[in-house]
């Protein structure tokens, strides 16, 4: 059976903006400030290199009880029995991927246009990433970011979970809850924090206060 995901703080994982920490590094500490959502994200490792932290982070997220996402590997996240997939519009089509995974696992999408978002809902993705809402710096790929006229629509029209994604900071946290996403995704605003374990459990007071 599918695991319905948490509502709440998305995690993602982002090693090249993590002043010099590791993953694994990081995703304890996120995991012990009470992270309830997790997506490996790595755009720079070889697969190996990617499997070898996702097999950690696995054993992890089972004993923490934690959600867990892997970005772009559907091999990895079926070797791994991760709760979740996380595809972006450059990917394996849904179809394909639902066809390979199977229904019992969740499949998130990226989406950044009103269009890509009422396909991802009709093709069955259990979640939608609406985003960058503003500039970004964690995302390679060009993207232009879509603002919160985006999100707006999103919420109003997409029946499966929203995640807002990019460039969410404290300053600009309580805009975002005002739209009511079923989640928030903050990248480097928390894994390159001094403090990740402090950072986390303020973004989380946060939401659970304001959203
Ligand atoms: N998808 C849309 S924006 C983004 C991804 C993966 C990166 C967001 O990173 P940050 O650091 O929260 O701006
Ligand atoms: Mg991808």
């Amino acid at each position: 059976m599918k695991k319905q995901m948490p509502k709440g703080l998305y995690a993602i994982t982002a090693e090249n903006f993590s002043n010099g920490k590791d993953n694994i590094y990081v995703v304890k500490e996120m995991l012990d400030a009470g992270i309830k959502i997790l997506q490996y994200r790595d755009k720079y490792k070889t697969k190996l290199e990617k499997f070898k932290q996702c097999e950690i982070i696995r054993r992890l997220t089972l004993d923490y009880n934690v959600f867990f996402i892997i970005n772009d590997d559907i091999d990895i996240a079926l070797s791994l029995q991760s709760e979740g997939i996380h595809l972006g519009q450059d990917d394996l089509p849904l179809a394909k991927a639902r066809e390979i995974a199977g229904p019992d696992i969740t499949i998130g999408i990226s989406t950044h246009l009103p269009k890509q978002a009422l396909l991802a809902a009709e093709h069955g993705a259990d979640y939608i990433g609406v985003g960058p809402i503003y500039k970004t710096f964690t995302k390679d790929n060009v993207v232009y970011p879509v603002g919160v006229g985006y999100l707006d629509f999103c919420v109003k029209n997409i029946k499966i979970p929203k995640v807002a994604i990019g460039g969410i900071k404290f300053s600009n946290l309580l805009k975002i809850c005002r739209y009511n996403p079923e989640n928030i995704c903050m990248i480097t605003e928390i894994t390159a924090s001094e403090n990740i374990g402090f950072t986390v459990k303020k973004a989380k007071e946060a939401i659970n206060d304001y959203c």
